[in-house]
């Protein structure tokens, strides 16, 4: 290990610097607010650069800092090339840029181009007559009219609840929007509209060297030509779930290809796809294949998705699963790129999902959520491929709490979900809907960031308003009060990433092998250097329960070879227990690390 060094820009042994990076989601309005009124600006951001570098993150992720009516919180732009201003400046992000490049880290930008706002330039002129040069760079159709009543071309349902299709009076025909009615499509078929993307929106931020782009919603860019009806699967509503019409479309491949090929790959650009509903491996590999030249990496949500209904239709019924259930989603995308030249990512929060430790850990006692949390964080440390935090994430951020009313909630999907369950009159259906929000709301991630126990959690002025209520708990969680504390969830994070480095031929890189599929609580998997052929393993060790657990025969049995060292315990001196000749107990919520050789 010692003769391999490691460097931000070169990586390890000739791979990408960014397989084994650390990227962090910062979501700008929600980190750090540095001017007073009360919505989070890259002059903050810029400001707790320290602490991200402390924390050990390569690569900072910015959700969408651009022009924007903020409809859906950014990922509705109005002007690419602009930075929203309560956000900053064009200045700012190139100091953040010469910040981060100093010190080694790098920035990518989220690069939203599925659609746009409705009061882009481009909109506004394809809406203006249907003779527009840019008519063409939206989705408009012909109303259907049946027995004389005007209808949308399809029965879509868009993803945060009514019609894809809106009315435009001024031109007499429909445009599609996948997600809110200002948030027009752009039509990828229009080769005019492709390149103005490339160049507006990519080259744009890539000469003034920003380093890739997470890409928004990217396998949705090829829509079905035929625009036809998707089969009824909800009796009660006149519009039906169908991302079978925009996800994985003919031409996908063909335009992602393109647009790596023409700006990402000559700019040596870093990529990370948002890849919805396409739960099979062999749709997933051409996307990121070496070989096929099209994205570095994606995410893929199975896991994260966890607990939510069916997407489009009863996204907020919760579903409880059983951890087995966890386990199994893990390992087949864990696994699904041995022995291929695809790359895959390791994450379990972000801006479009409730809390980790309040989904799958124990916030019942402050007890808990410490080992629950860094249980957690051990788990997503040792897993292959490349690894995101989500702000927050690193010092064991929860939900809102369950007693905040539906007025806390902010986003246009949660919104869009109440008030369809309250049209229904269904009022079993409204309670439902309160309590899938409460566990699994997009809002519970954008809550104000908590640095410390001033007034506000130190995220703005304390006479300031922020856009979000600040969490009732923020002073007992809170960076400030972690930082120092070596038993803290934070201080836990820091070692952990430096563990997943020092050991990355078995955690960044090694195979996944479920041991014990089947245990409700005790979650074990062993990791191998596959490349190096060392014989070194790591068996990790995960109670991810309330309850005293014993480690089966499979788990010892998956230790054999020379005595198994025990790398970390996420208890300290408390979890130092040998194996053999020991007791193979785990306290609650413990997780453990074993290294050998077999
Ligand atoms: O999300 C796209 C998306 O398909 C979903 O994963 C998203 O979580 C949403 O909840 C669907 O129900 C991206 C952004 O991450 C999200 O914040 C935006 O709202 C969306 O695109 C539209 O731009």
């Amino acid at each position: 290990m010692g003769s391999i060094t490691w460097d931000r820009n070169t990586g390890w042994a000739g791979e990408p610097y960014w397989k084994e990076a650390t990227f962090y989601q910062v979501y700008p309005a929600s980190f750090k607010d540095s001017n007073g009124d009360g919505w989070g600006d890259l002059p903050g951001l810029i400001s707790e650069i320290d602490y991200l570098e402390e924390l050990g993150v390569d690569v900072i992720w910015v959700s969408p800092i651009f022009e924007s009516p903020q409809k859906d919180m950014g990922y509705d732009v109005s002007d690419y090339q602009k930075i929203y201003e309560p956000y900053g400046s064009l200045e700012n992000v190139d100091t953040l840029l010469r910040e981060a490049h100093r010190r080694g880290m790098k920035v990518i930008l989220d690069l939203v181009v599925n659609h746009t706002s409705q009061e882009h330039e481009w909109f506004r002129e394809s809406r203006s007559s249907k003779t527009n040069p840019k008519r063409d760079w939206y989705i408009w159709k012909p109303a259907r009219y049946i027995d004389g009543v005007r209808h949308p071309p399809t029965n879509w349902r868009s993803y945060f609840a009514g019609p894809t299709w809106t009315w435009d009076e001024h031109t007499q025909e429909y445009y599609l929007h996948l997600y809110a009615p200002d948030q027009p499509d752009l039509n990828w078929e229009n080769e005019d509209c492709r390149r103005a993307i490339y160049d507006n929106t990519m080259r744009f931020w890539l000469d003034r060297g920003v380093d890739g782009f997470r890409i928004d919603t990217v396998n949705k860019y090829s829509k079905r030509q035929d625009f036809i009806d998707a089969p009824v699967t909800d009796a009660n509503s006149p519009h039906q779930s169908a991302p079978e019409m925009w996800c994985n479309g003919p031409r996908i491949h063909e335009f992602i290809r393109e647009m790596n090929d023409e700006v990402l790959g000559p700019y040596r650009a870093v990529s990370v796809g948002e890849l919805s509903n396409t739960p099979n491996p062999e749709q997933v590999i051409p996307y990121v294949s070496a070989a096929a030249r099209e994205l570095d990496m994606v995410f893929e949500f199975s896991v994260i998705r966890l607990g939510t209904g069916n997407i489009l239709g009863p996204k907020y019924i919760y579903q409880p699963f059983p951890l087995s259930r966890l386990k199994t989603l893990t390992e087949k995308w864990q696994s699904f790129v041995e022995g291929t030249d695809a790359w895959t990512t390791a994450f379990i929060e972000n801006h479009d999902n409730a809390r980790a430790v309040s989904r799958f850990g124990d916030t019942s006692t402050p007890e808990m959520w410490v080992r629950s949390a860094k249980t957690i964080a051990l788990w997503q440390v040792t897993l292959t491929g490349t690894l995101f935090i989500y702000q927050g994430q690193e010092i064991g951020m929860t939900n809102m709490p369950s007693s905040w009313g539906i007025e806390e909630y902010k986003d246009v999907e949660s919104s869009g979900f109440y008030a369809e369950a309250v049209a229904s009159g269904d009022e079993e259906r409204v309670r439902k809907t309160l309590h899938g929000l409460s566990l699994l709301a997009r809002d519970h991630s954008r809550i104000p960031f908590q640095w410390d126990d001033s007034p506000n959690a130190g995220f703005t002025a304390a006479g300031a308003t922020p856009w979000m209520r600040v969490h009732d708990d923020y002073r007992s969680l809170n960076v400030a009060r972690q930082r120092g504390d070596p038993a803290s969830i934070l201080s836990f994070y820091k070692s952990a990433l430096r563990l997943r480095k020092q050991h990355r031929e078995l955690f960044v890189f090694g195979t996944f092998k479920l041991v014990d599929p089947e245990d409700e609580s005790i979650f074990a998997y062993v990791k191998r250097d596959a490349r190096g052929g060392s014989g070194k393993k790591a068996v990790v060790v995960l109670n991810m329960s309330g309850e005293e657990g014993r480690l089966g025969p499979d788990v010892t049995a998956a230790m054999d070879g020379d005595e198994p060292r025990l790398l970390v315990s996420t208890r300290g001196k408390e979890g130092d227990a040998k194996i053999k000749g020991g007791k193979p107990v785990m306290s609650a919520w413990e997780g453990r690390v074993y290294v050998n050789y077999e």
